[in-house]
């Protein structure tokens, strides 16, 4: 308030307030200035890189405009908010979704013609920022985009990583990691210097009686860092709505360097505190699905907890409203349990900071979280030793322990008889040394869990949290089914078709109400969209080969059948399976007659992920793709009817390009494993079919598209443990195609057989943990019937557009309306394009 401008000069203020540029001259303006002024260039030393600098600048600014209107307005509303916590922000280019979202691509697209430039090549310069592993981050990211666009006053909180997940590159056909360095040059950040928050680590608790006779507990003598926030705006679609993603980084509480010991000759030590500090947020374990229990990491969860919760309480102690106010004003959700620190962290700051009965802080705690749970997986879930915790955060210790006590009477009361139960759901697990169990913690300190599509919803209510179902009631489990946002997965990666859509369907509008899509169904028969959709169909394979040609050397043909798998590399998610069943199609061939082998249908194999650098079996499947590629691509043969590539360094970037491409994907993760997946929407809503197992939202997808526009195959989920049972226990038949397949491996065909035997051991000897036997033979047949199928296009074709208009349900903006309303409890607050 003190450094509001006085009344008497606001006029003069608001006259010279920044605008946002509105013409193509006006952009053009701006660009011209960035470039001369920011990045000192001129017309004479001008590349695509300073163009792509200067147009990213030019909407930076126009985003803040739009950012700080938003934030006043919000303010001045004081609505509930809601905070969604993630480790993993994988938000991929923001250039060009800023110019869709904004409705300005088209004049930015004529301005930069003018200054001599290409939009697509100016595009193609930024790097992307990847801020996660996969899904799960790339989830959290259609989610700021939903919840912009649908205005709902909303942050997002993370880590300011200074190194991104790895960049691949293949070498020999081995996976090799090259730091991501990706903070060189972020025109979309704002650091904020005036922002920060001084965190503690490690110290000891001491413990008095006050006057009045009540306990207070001092947490002292801890070593403190402080996070500082940088900010990037997030702009809703067609809306005035630009969110705010927080992201924190770390440094030395003292400044650049500790001036005591400098002064003192201990130059080393004066930086190294400094150096400790920054290690904090320097970077994102590369781990999709698994979690190692390393100290560092959880120093990540908690500084980053403990930063956004200071951050949310200052925001909400501005408006005086009483704590018991605290979770109507605000919600938080925890995605997966990384920050569940959060739980006991806003416990201690309401009892030892605020004075609060810990009953009282403890209603306000559980009212305010919701957690949702991405996996079943038992390598996924985390769990933190209990030294580990003493050591680190002495004082949420005790509390975890308080909570977890008061629990335990609670189940103890109502469950007398059930003896076990108690140490089944104790948030401690009586291991050596004693673990603190995350997820148990998140469950208990929440008032809604939810799981990421119904199957996985329905089997965390019967597996890892069936003791919570009994204990709180069905209730406080629930399903919000992924989603994707249709202005990054249909509009910028797929232009074109967006564009016939929108032809048809009268505008637009489609993109914020993607139910609207269902209208398309009665252009099935249509034979000038057919002959569009089918032609923009092959313009993005066409694109595709392209790039397959450039970066990989292989000449693939646009008109074979693509068959894509791209996603992290991993056992559950089975490339094994679809790298063995290329092999035994690869042998096929060689059975055939070169007459024979003209009349198959011809296929191009692509596979694309990364490993994390610790998967030793994930980097081999990778390792036996790019063998069986150099094979197959060199045989001459087989020619066209096979080809085999593996896309190097897969990421956001580069899925807007693949998605658009495939006519079959691949979802094939053993039944119950994969949570959700999110890109087989993305494929499907851009017109390819999948292959796919009854898991995870494959078999939503299968219920809005019918069963007909899908392939399914494989084992189902309810059988999955009898079948393991079985490969142990009863009698083991491989399947001969399989084993043929693994006799090839063994001979040398691939190279060194050595390279790949844990690989076949593990299905051979070593239980077959994921049954790639057992869903072998199903998957082959069905990769017959794709290949019958799609040598009748026009049957195909009606199955791609209708699935396409069948996809509605899938967007993000359904998901966050329903987090909306039955977790969060938060309406939109609709802000107006001029200042009020
Ligand atoms: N790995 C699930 O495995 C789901 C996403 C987002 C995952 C995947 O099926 O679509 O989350 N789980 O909900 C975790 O990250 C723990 C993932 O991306």
């Amino acid at each position: 308030i003190e450094a509001s401008i006085p009344e008497g000069q606001r006029a003069a203020w608001r006259k010279y307030s920044a605008q946002e540029f509105k013409t193509k001259d006006e952009f053009d303006s701006e660009v011209v200035k960035h470039i001369e002024t920011t990045l000192a260039r001129s017309l004479f030393n001008c590349d695509e890189a300073a163009a792509y600098a200067g147009t990213a600048l030019a909407f930076r600014d126009r985003l803040i405009i739009e950012w700080n209107r938003t934030q006043q307005q919000q303010t001045a509303a004081d609505p509930k908010r809601v905070y969604y916590l993630s480790l993993e922000f994988l938000m991929g280019r923001a250039l060009d979704n800023a110019m869709l979202n904004t409705g300005m691509k088209n004049i930015a697209s004529e301005g930069l013609e003018d200054l001599g430039f290409r939009m697509e090549d100016v595009i193609s310069q930024e790097r992307d920022a990847a801020l996660g592993n996969g899904g799960l981050g790339r989830l959290a990211a259609c989610f700021l985009d939903s919840l912009a666009t649908l205005n709902y006053p909303a942050w997002g909180y993370a880590l300011r990583y200074r190194y991104g997940i790895f960049k691949q590159e293949i070498i020999d056909g081995y996976q090799v990691e090259i730091p991501d360095y990706w903070l060189d040059f972020n025109p979309w950040e704002f650091p904020r210097h005036d922002v920060t928050v001084d965190v503690q680590f490690y110290g000891n608790v001491r413990k008095y009686t006050d006057g009045s006779g009540k306990q207070i507990s001092v947490w002292e003598n801890g070593e403190i860092v402080t996070a500082v926030a940088y900010d990037a705006p997030i702009p809703g679609y067609g809306t005035k709505t630009t969110n705010n993603l927080r992201l924190w980084s770390s440094k030395a509480s003292h400044g650049e360097f500790d001036f005591t010991k400098f002064n003192s000759g201990e130059y080393e030590a004066s930086v190294a505190d400094q150096q400790r500090a920054e290690t904090i947020s320097a970077v994102l374990y590369p781990n999709d699905s698994l979690e190692r229990g390393k100290e560092l990491r959880l120093k990540q969860q908690y500084f980053w907890c403990a930063a956004s919760l200071f951050d949310i309480v200052r925001r909400f102690k501005k408006s005086r409203k009483a704590w018991k106010e605290f979770p109507n004003q605000v919600a938080i959700q925890l995605n997966d349990t990384h920050p569940t620190l959060a739980i006991p962290e806003l416990q201690r700051i309401l009892i030892d900071q605020e004075g609060l009965e810990w009953d009282e802080a403890w209603s306000i705690v559980q009212k305010t979280f919701g957690y949702t749970n991405h996996t079943v997986l038992p390598e996924a879930l985390e769990k933190w030793s209990v030294p580990l915790i003493q050591h680190l955060l002495p004082r949420h210790l005790q509390i975890i322990y308080d909570i977890n006590l008061n629990f335990l009477q609670y189940v103890e009361r109502n469950f007398p008889k059930d003896r076990d139960m108690l140490s089944r759901v104790s948030i401690i697990e009586e291991s050596q040394p004693k673990m603190v169990r995350m997820a148990y913690l998140a469950v208990i300190g929440s008032h809604k869990v939810n799981g990421v599509a119904e199957l996985h919803s329905d089997l965390i209510k019967t597996t890892i949290f069936k003791d919570f179902v009994k204990i709180y009631g069905p209730d406080k489990f629930t399903n919000v089914t992924n989603g994707i946002t249709p202005r990054r997965w249909l509009h910028q990666a797929n232009p074109r078709l967006s564009e016939l859509i929108a032809s048809k369907l009268g505008g637009y509008d489609f993109l914020r109400d993607l139910t609207q899509l269902h209208k398309l169904e009665s252009y099935v028969d249509d034979k000038e969209f057919r002959k569009e959709f089918q032609e923009i169909k092959y313009a993005n394979k066409v694109r595709l080969a392209k790039y397959i040609k450039e970066v990989n050397g292989i000449a693939v043909n646009p008109s074979s059948l693509f068959d894509i798998q791209v996603k992290r590399m991993h056992e559950y998610k089975r490339q094994q399976l679809n790298i063995f069943g290329v092999i035994h199609r690869y042998l096929e061939l060689k059975d055939m007659s070169p007459e024979e082998r003209k009349k198959v249908q011809p296929r191009v194999s692509i596979f694309g992920g990364k490993a994390a650098p610790g998967y030793w079996m994930a980097k081999t499947v990778i390792h036996l793709i790019n063998q069986v590629s150099k094979v197959v691509n060199s045989d001459k043969d087989i020619g066209d009817a096979l080809k085999v590539v593996f896309l190097e360094d897969y990421n956001v970037s580069k899925a807007e390009m693949i998605t658009p491409a495939s006519d079959i994907s691949e979802h094939i993760s053993t039944a119950g494993t994969e949570a959700s997946g999110t890109s087989n929407m993305k494929f499907v809503l851009n017109g390819g079919l999948i292959i796919g197992t009854c898991d995870g939202a494959n078999i939503e997808i299968t219920r809005e598209v019918g069963e007909d526009n899908i392939f399914l195959f494989g084992n189902l989920s309810e059988d999955v443990e009898d079948l393991r049972h079985h490969h142990f226990y009863g009698e083991f038949q491989l399947d001969p195609s399989l084993d043929r397949v693994f006799k090839t491996i063994r001979e040398g065909a691939f190279g060194d057989a050595g390279q790949f035997s844990a690989l076949v051991n593990s299905i051979v000897d070593h239980g077959d943990y994921y049954l790639v036997s057992d869903d072998f033979k199903s998957y082959l047949d069905t990769q017959k019937l794709i290949d019958e199928a799609y040598k009748n296009q026009e049957e195909w074709l009606t199955k791609t557009i209708t699935s396409v208009a069948r996809m509605g349900f899938f967007s993000s903006d359904r998901c966050i309306d329903e987090y909306a309303e039955m977790i969060w409890n938060v309406e939109p607050v609709k802000v107006q394009g001029q200042e009020s």
